[in-house]
């Protein structure tokens, strides 16, 4: 009785697994690190500390929080400080406030494309985003869409929630933080 219980449910894992299993994507083992937040005195630590990275298919992207409640929101280039029009972008959700040093969990996303993939902070109290807090991956070096640029074309911004519900979280994952 006991075998056959543990029979039926490796089974629905396993189609669990693989109902969420992202098309053809391989998982490369890469895990690249950000800190939302930073402990240096520029910028009042409203930065993501390394704001700009290369990364490819398969990687995963984890930020972890210091203090001031920070989030991760997926927009365009085109219109920072706001989620994606399409409204189905990464967003981590007010979920990792800490009143000191980094939070107990992290936020973590699968890279899908190559393509360059914009975010920004969407704190409000000291209005993260138009200080300059927001970061890209896959930037296209080649070209005027700079990290450099967003962050001008972000001051005057009102920064837009991606959601009405601030602890929702969307494609990414939430985990406990492992030290390293
Ligand atoms: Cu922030």
């Amino acid at each position: 009785m006991v075998a056959f219980t543990s029979v039926a449910f490796a089974a629905t894992t396993l189609l669990g697994v693989t109902a969420a299993a992202p098309k053809h994507i391989r998982s490369t083992g890469v895990v690249h690190r950000i800190t939302a937040g930073s402990t240096a005195l520029a910028a009042n630590g409203l930065r993501f500390d390394p704001e700009n990275i290369v990364a490819e298919i398969g990687d995963l992207i984890e930020f972890s929080f210091l203090p001031k409640n920070h989030t991760v929101v997926q927009s365009s280039f085109d219109k920072p400080c706001e989620p994606l029009a399409s409204d189905n972008g990464v967003f981590s959700g007010f979920n990792f406030a800490t009143a000191q040093g980094l939070s107990n969990n992290t936020f973590v996303f699968e890279v899908k494309t190559k393509e360059p993939f914009w975010y920004y902070c969407s704190q409000t109290v000291g209005n993260h985003c138009q200080m300059g807090m927001s970061g890209v991956v896959n930037q296209n070096f080649d070209g005027g869409k700079t990290l450099a640029k967003y962050k001008e074309n972000s001051k005057g911004t009102v920064t837009v929630q991606p959601s009405a519900d601030k602890l929702k979280s969307q494609i990414g994952e939430i985990k406990p933080r492992k030290e390293l």
